[in-house]
């Protein structure tokens, strides 16, 4: 699909945000954290960015701090077909040529052993992580297959490839994640469409707010005393995947903070 130059609403004057063929990168959950970070990052490198998430404020403040020929803008709630359907409505009618897109929207919820755990919380992982980045990616990727050019980058996790406790169903959407990266490979190959996976460690974003529901003392807490990546390490990262040349695929790119480390395998004596 060809590149055209769109309009932008709200635009207060005629110019038009994707001149001089920029690229393009849709970003999911671009409201917080590595989207947020991601956004910053590649608009200030000369891409064209589609944030999406479903907290519009926050969305409109980037935009705001961005400008508008910069920074697209959409509402999106990964979990609903009809939330992704309006979002690839957006891209087609502003006939926008997806360069990259950054499947980040994502969340762990509780940190309760399996026996424990809130059935709802497992439910809304699934949702976000696995099936809304599957539908994501399922709608985008023909787009892509169509001009031979493209890039996928997912958000998985070390949780998806260390098992830890109260990881769970968290760390197992995260590994879905990592295998469903490699065998998007396999089905591209000879598309020249590339795939990556980011599995990042222990990272200071709202991520352990979200999993301890809004406890802030108790998110706090995980970030005491030992200093985690943070979004710009990730966007850093992932800005590297996608600069490097076309004929480069970075698989799975694992980055820990260096004070994390593997958990010992563990012995229970009676
Ligand atoms: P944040 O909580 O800071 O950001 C999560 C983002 O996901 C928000 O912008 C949120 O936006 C969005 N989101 C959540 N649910 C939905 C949904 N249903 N539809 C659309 N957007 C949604 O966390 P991080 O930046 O840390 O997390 C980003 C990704 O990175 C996640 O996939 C996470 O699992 C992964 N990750 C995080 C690590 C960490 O330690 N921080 C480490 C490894 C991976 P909104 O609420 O506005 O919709
Ligand atoms: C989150 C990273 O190390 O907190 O995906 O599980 S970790």
């Amino acid at each position: 699909m060809a590149k055209q130059n769109i309009s932008v609403q709200g635009s207060s004057n005629q110019d038009q945000p994707n001149q001089g063929n920029r690229k393009l990168v849709v970003i999911t959950g671009a409201s917080s954290g590595f989207g947020l970070a991601c956004a910053k990052k590649f608009a200030d490198n000369g891409w064209l960015v589609l944030a999406a998430a479903r907290r519009q404020e926050r969305l409109e403040k980037l935009q705001n701090q961005l400008g508008e020929k910069n920074c697209l803008i959409q509402p999106l709630d990964v979990t609903q077909t009809d939330s992704i359907n309006s979002l690839m409505g957006f891209i087609q009618s502003k006939q926008l040529s997806v360069d990259l897109l950054i499947n980040n929207a994502g969340l762990a919820l509780g940190l309760s052993a399996a026996y424990q755990a809130d059935l709802s919380d497992w439910q809304t992982m699934i949702d976000t992580n696995i099936t809304g980045l599957i539908r994501m990616t399922r709608a985008i990727l023909p787009l892509m297959v169509d001009k031979r050019s493209g890039h996928v980058i997912n958000l998985g996790s070390v949780a998806g490839s260390y098992a830890y406790p109260g990881a769970n169903v968290y760390g197992a959407s995260k590994a879905f994640v990592e295998q469903f990266s490699l065998n998007l490979r396999a089905d591209l190959a000879g598309t020249a469409v590339r795939v990556t996976n980011i599995e990042p460690g222990m990272a200071e974003t709202e991520f352990s707010e979200v999993r301890f529901h809004g406890d802030k003392q108790k998110a706090a807490s995980i970030y005491d005393q030992v200093q985690p990546l943070v979004a710009e390490d990730i966007a850093e990262s992932i800005f590297w995947c996608a600069s490097l040349p076309e004929h480069v695929n970075i698989n799975r790119l694992e980055i820990m903070p260096t004070c994390q480390s593997f958990a010992p395998l563990t012995v229970s004596k009676s």
